[in-house]
């Protein structure tokens, strides 16, 4: 029997018996305290982490002062955090209080494939049901949950959260920040979310005019000053690709989508597609009372790698850098640093001969967007072998970028345009450039029908999804 880490006793006594995390907070005035609060822990058993939460009306004030009728998970945006260890399972109790039937995503979670919430979409819950959802938790890493119905408005609108999967005997770092990044496109007369968009914006996804740190646009984050900071990001937006940093700050990515690197690296600035999550550490400077400011700098989505744009593109944000966040530095530092968990490390995977090659590609004249040449439902599904190391293509012959996601199997990215890359790590989402092929290999070790899609929520939705079925 496995004895319950002292890191959950701490969590348990942090949290507020409604499961309310802090996000909800005004953070106009003094800085909020840098921590991860989970939701109570509902089961007593050390093995299982219950936590119950509905979706749900929720009017969220963004930080402008002017409440947007949105929608949350357990009353706020974001909804509540989970955390759980690898070797627990993990029940989440859901109520769908919304006037729509819906489904949860675990993104990049490897769980069974009647827990994943796409088999779920021909039988969804409906408005007033509840639905258990249970799965063990397989890998370490930092993940998310949405909706996978109507995901480009329920997004939107606030319709997600976090989760983090510890490695068993994970010291917590001193200073942990989850933040969730987030675009929304809103009135600038009444501050609310604008209605589904145009055909336009369906090609082009579609970028919001407000940038959100967990829910808003004025978080202000206290870190005391010479410790480590170790933040925990998403980008759940529908089409942005954020790239953030902070002047002057350098920071160590130290995980990635599904868990902790071999080599961590030194970086400025860190890249999000719509899906994608890091890992990243930076030590807080000495200068109490001093600011940071976490800034985005604009990413055309029509820009390959190389800075070459294929396509003129509008930004409701501009061309320049806009602030997503603060922190102000505190006193009370005792010089704390972290060390990430050597937890089940990417291997070197090599590429063997691709069993398939996706094709992602738009039809301009067609108006729609395709994987194989083909548009969401009707896609033929690829059958492969199980428990096998395996390599695929993905073949972006588009003028745009298009994170590409798999569901239910993690996968190395080995090759970017024939050239190997070197540093492995696990990922589910990856941002393909424009004109661009990469080589990656999984394990396939979780068998099922999976979904695979563009992340830009617009192009999954009208069509630039797949199928491969897991023996
Ligand atoms: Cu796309």
């Amino acid at each position: 029997m496995r004895t319950l880490p002292l890191f959950a006793l701490l969590t348990a006594c942090a949290t507020t018996p409604d499961g309310d995390t802090t996000d909800d907070t005004t953070s106009g005035g003094a800085p909020e305290a840098c921590a991860w609060e989970a939701a109570p822990d509902l089961d007593p058993s050390p093995d299982v982490v219950e936590v119950e939460f509905s979706a749900g009306m929720v009017e969220w004030d963004p930080g402008n002062g002017k409440p947007i009728d949105g929608l949350g998970f357990g009353g706020t945006v974001p909804g509540p955090r989970i955390e759980v260890t690898v070797g627990q399972t993990l029940r989440v109790r859901f109520h769908n209080d919304l006037d729509m039937p819906t489904t949860i995503h675990w993104h990049g979670l490897r769980v069974p494939e009647a827990m994943d919430g796409i088999t779920q979409m021909d039988h969804p819950i409906q408005p007033g049901e509840t639905f258990v959802y249970e799965f063990p938790i397989r890998d370490v890493g930092f993940y998310w949950y949405h909706p996978h119905m109507d995901t480009a408005t329920t997004l939107e609108k606030g319709l997600y959260g976090t989760i983090v999967a510890r490695a068993p005997g994970e010291v917590r770092p001193a200073c942990e920040q989850p933040i969730v990044l987030d675009d929304v496109l809103t009135s600038r007369a009444t501050g609310q979310i604008l209605p589904p968009g145009t055909e336009m914006d369906k090609i082009m996804g579609r970028l919001g005019n407000i940038l959100l740190a967990n829910g808003r646009e004025d978080r202000n984050v206290g870190i005391k000053a010479g410790d480590v900071v170790v933040l925990r990001l998403v980008n759940a937006a529908n089409a942005r690709h954020f790239d953030v940093g902070i002047d002057g700050v350098p920071m160590t990515l130290v995980g990635t989508d599904d868990g902790f690197l071999a080599e961590p690296q030194t970086m400025d600035r860190v890249a999000l597609a719509p899906g994608e999550r890091a890992v990243v550490m930076f030590t807080a400077p000495e200068d109490v009372g001093g600011e940071l400011v976490l800034m985005n700098r604009r990413v055309h989505l029509h820009e390959d790698g190389g800075g070459e744009t294929h396509m003129s593109e509008t930004d409701p944000l501009g061309d320049g850098e806009n602030a997503v966040m603060r922190f102000t530095v505190l006193d009370g530092g005792t010089g704390a640093t972290w060390t990430p968990p050597a937890y089940d490390l990417p291997p070197a995977f090599t590429a063997g001969a691709p069993v398939h090659s996706w094709v992602l590609n738009e039809d301009m004249m067609g108006g729609t967007v395709t994987i194989d040449g083909k548009s969401w439902p009707d896609v033929p599904t690829v059958t492969v072998p199980g428990d096998e190391l395996t390599t695929f293509e993905i073949d972006n012959q588009s003028i745009m970028r298009h994170p590409f996601h798999i569901h239910g199997n993690r996968f190395e990215v080995v090759a970017i345009d024939g050239q190997p890359v070197e540093a492995p790590a696990w990922k589910d989402t990856f941002p393909m450039m424009p004109k661009s092929k990469i080589t990656i290999v999984s394990q396939l070790d979780n068998p099922g029908t999976w979904m695979l899609h563009c992340h830009i929520l617009e192009h999954a939705e009208f069509g630039m999804a797949g199928l491969i079925t897991v023996e």
